[in-house]
């Protein structure tokens, strides 16, 4: 319907557009204000490039009324493996303040993640009606970590609704969360629905652990946000492994630690309990949270025992 009065008035008659998904070489883009359906140029099929969801494209008209070819792929700021997505902004990281019981160490190790590969994460912690204490008390801890905020999606008013927008205004945002903290029910406010309709379906059909779901980005409900947003839902918590760092390199992973820069006794300190360290005075002041460093002691272990376990077999092989 709003098609037809999208503005330009055919001013810009090469609109660009971002992919939603693409099913069998048939791409669904949105473009200014509505959704088409596109095929490839046979030139960028023969370049062996194949786009992805959240590519930025470049389109041409074919005349017929909703369609369009995809004539050039934007280069990608990023692109997570599953959900198969790229040009992500934002980790929306959704938990729950009591039940599901929030799995604290997986979200530091998705805020490492999301930081590795620049995204910004968003931390929502949802259900705030179980534990209003609770919920304060995780938003506390993560004050320097992530943007936080305090949701009741299932009330009538969607209490903490209006601060998300913000966040996601303009923006792709990955909604990721363990299984029953609200991530549907949040996708559902956002997008009017058309999460729901179409996100219920997939589930039904959804056999065994090799059926493939495609990757779909959802608008953000016209007038909810200033510009076009867009999320996407990702499968659990498989969204990202621990990224790909050296213990050494945890550190610098914590906008705690690096927001406030000292100096150890010892130049090569790990920061987990050596004497004269400064991560320690961080911790004594309140600057670091305990709970977190005592986290980030045991992803130290994890990744050096890691780390030593890589070295064993390089020299078995
Ligand atoms: N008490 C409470 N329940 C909620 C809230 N948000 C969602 N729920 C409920 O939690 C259950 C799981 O929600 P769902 O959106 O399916 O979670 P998902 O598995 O993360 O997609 C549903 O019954 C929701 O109605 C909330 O803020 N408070
Ligand atoms: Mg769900
Ligand atoms: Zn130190």
């Amino acid at each position: 319907m709003s098609a037809d009065t999208a503005d330009g008035g055919g001013a810009r008659n090469v609109p660009g557009g971002t992919i939603l998904k693409g099913v069998g070489g048939l791409y669904t883009v949105y473009s200014e204000g509505r959704t088409l359906e596109c095929r490839l140029r046979g030139s960028i099929r023969l370049d062996g490039r194949t786009p992805v969801t959240g590519d930025n494209v470049t389109l041409s008209f074919t005349g017929r009324e909703g369609e369009a070819v995809i004539d050039a792929i934007a280069p990608r700021r990023n692109q997570l493996v599953r959900p198969k997505v790229a040009n992500v902004d934002n980790m929306v990281l959704v938990i729950a303040s009591a039940s599901p019981a929030p799995d604290l160490f997986l979200v530091d190790k998705l805020l490492i993640a999301a930081r590795t590969a620049g995204i910004r994460p968003v931390l929502v912690i949802n259900k705030a009606d179980q534990d209003a204490g609770a919920a304060a008390r995780i938003a506390a801890e993560y004050a320097s970590a992530a943007t936080c905020l305090i949701t009741r999606a299932a009330d009538k008013d969607a209490h903490g609704l209006a601060p998300l927008l913000t966040e996601l205004d303009g923006a792709a945002s990955v909604l990721a969360g363990q299984s029953g903290v609200g991530k549907s029910t949040i996708l559902n406010l956002l997008t009017g629905g058309a999460f729901m309709s179409t996100g219920a379906i997939s589930e039904k059909t959804q056999r065994g652990r090799h059926t493939t779901r495609h990757a779909e980005l959802f608008p953000v409900a016209e007038g909810l946000t200033e510009r076009p947003s867009f999320v996407i839902d990702s499968p659990g918590f498989s969204l990202l492994e621990l990224a790909d760092i050296g213990m050494r390199e945890l550190a610098d992973c914590y906008p705690e630690i690096v927001d406030h820069p000292g100096v150890c006794r010892f130049q090569d300190c790990s920061h987990t309990g050596e004497p004269d360290c400064f991560v320690t005075e961080l911790v004594r002041t309140g600057v670091f949270p305990q709970e977190r460093y005592e986290r980030y002691i045991k992803l130290y272990r994890e990744l050096e025992s890691r780390e030593k376990n890589r070295y064993k077999k390089g020299k078995t092989t």
